[in-house]
């Protein structure tokens, strides 16, 4: 996903042009505004956490593009060129290392495992 500040700052071509020039396939892709309820289940993991309430403000502020993306190792090779959570520790060369400098506006989001890829996809693409 692409949160609502990449959006805003218009990174939507680099971030998906990144995925392509990699090898990714993008097989749905939707621009949509995230809703409070929307956003507490998929962030239902945090909940009780200090930075809940900000996340949740911070991902239903403006549009977001959410993609499901598919190819060899995807999930293990999107958290890489995402770079780490906090921007601040991001390598150069990552989207976070390049294009972020703090943890709460760190302008992508990746599913961790399969079965959260899983999950996610049925929050966000309940139609497929
Ligand atoms: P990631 O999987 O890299 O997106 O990171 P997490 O699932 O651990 O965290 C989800 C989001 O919560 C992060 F993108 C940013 C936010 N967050 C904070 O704002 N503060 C923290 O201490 C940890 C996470």
């Amino acid at each position: 996903m692409i949160k609502p500040d990449g959006v805003k700052r218009g990174l939507v071509g680099d971030i998906v042009g990144r995925l392509e020039r990699k090898g990714f396939t993008i097989v749905a892709m939707k621009h949509m505004t995230i809703d409070r309820d929307l956003a507490e289940r998929h962030y239902g993991e945090h909940k009780g956490r200090a930075f809940f309430d900000g996340l949740v403000g911070f991902i239903t502020s403006g549009p977001v593009v959410a993609m499901v993306v598919e190819g060899e190792g995807v999930i293990a090779a999107w958290r890489t060129m995402m770079g780490a959570t906090n921007p601040a520790e991001a390598d150069p060369g990552t989207i976070r290392g390049d294009l972020a400098t703090t943890i709460d506006e760190n302008v992508v989001h990746g599913s961790d495992a399969p079965d959260t890829a899983t999950r996610e996809i049925g929050l966000f693409f309940p139609e497929l």
